[in-house]
């Protein structure tokens, strides 16, 4: 997967380059370009935003400073060959770790996100706006299929509407929020879809049965895990964990889950699909479908 950042912080980005993400770089699962969307201002000042049409506080991001980097961005051409390439931090690839998963069956996601009448050949073109779509994991999954995505951060008051109208020719475009709250830039948004994404990316993170167990692919939330030792501070691992009965154990996470769920995010029980036990447990709990 290649992902292109158009940024005016490209230093913003550097934890890319660590951890898991640098294990996909190094690998070859990933390669990140980070570009400087200052190298396309045309002005002596390489300014990159203007006061607001309409009036009104804070600075609008310039389309003519935008739309030529993602022309570039989009094609590998101009400016956009000259930007920096990330390297992974940690060299560590000829160091196999205790939890790396041998023989990883490369399975990825069956789903790619499709839209009526959009080329599905063309990159995709994310936009983290407070003012976006809720990004999901199941946008992470449709995701982690793609080949090539481009981010496109806007800082201030966000980026001229024509600028994302127009790249629409040339991209797959996406307006996505992380959350109910505003940030500075999307850049910090950037780093959360890249790590939901790139784990996905089949071989990086273990496989696709690894990541069945996450919380939301099923709809609820994980219940707590434990490890050694069995006893810690006065309290105990849950009995059944030890009991070497995996049925048991099976059923106890699955009621955890439920439990959990109820308790934190109510509302994902709606979405979920449960069975005739999942629905005996719950209603045990006090929850009452409507
Ligand atoms: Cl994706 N970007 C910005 N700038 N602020 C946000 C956001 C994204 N999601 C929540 N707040």
């Amino acid at each position: 997967m290649r992902l292109d950042v158009i940024t005016i912080f490209p230093e913003y980005l550097d934890p890319l380059r660590h951890a898991l993400l640098g294990k996909a770089i190094e690998r070859g699962d990933l390669s990140v370009g980070v570009h400087n969307l200052r190298d396309w201002a045309t002005d002596v000042h390489q300014s990159v935003d203007d006061s607001p049409f309409g009036g009104g506080p804070g600075m609008v991001m310039k389309p003519t400073v935008w739309g030529p980097a993602l022309d570039d961005v989009a094609a590998g051409t101009g400016k956009a060959s000259q930007s920096v390439e990330l390297e992974s931090s940690l060299p560590h690839l000829n160091k196999p770790r205790h939890d790396d998963v041998k023989e990883v069956e490369r399975t990825p996601y069956e789903k790619r996100e499709h839209r009526d009448g959009e080329d599905p050949s063309l990159p995709l073109l994310i936009v983290p706006t407070p003012t976006g779509k809720p990004f999901s994991q199941e946008d992470a999954q449709a995701w982690s299929n793609e080949d090539h995505i481009v981010f496109a951060c806007g800082r201030y008051e966000g980026i001229d509407q024509r600028v994302v109208d127009d790249a629409a020719r040339r991209f797959r475009v996406r307006e996505v929020s992380i959350g109910d709250y505003v940030l500075i830039g999307g850049e910090v948004a950037v780093l959360v879809i890249a790590e939901a994404v790139v784990r996905l990316i089949p071989g990086v993170l273990g496989n696709k049965r690894s990541h069945e167990e996450d919380s939301f692919s099923d709809g609820l939330l994980e219940g707590p895990s434990y490890t050694k030792p069995r006893q810690w501070r006065g309290m105990e691992v849950p009995e059944v964990l030890t009991s070497g009965n995996h049925g048991l154990v099976e059923k106890w996470r699955r009621e955890q889950s439920l439990k959990k769920t109820l308790e934190r995010r109510p509302e994902l029980l709606d979405g979920a699909v449960l069975d005739k036990d999942d629905l005996a447990f719950l209603e045990s709990l006090g929850w009452s479908t409507r």
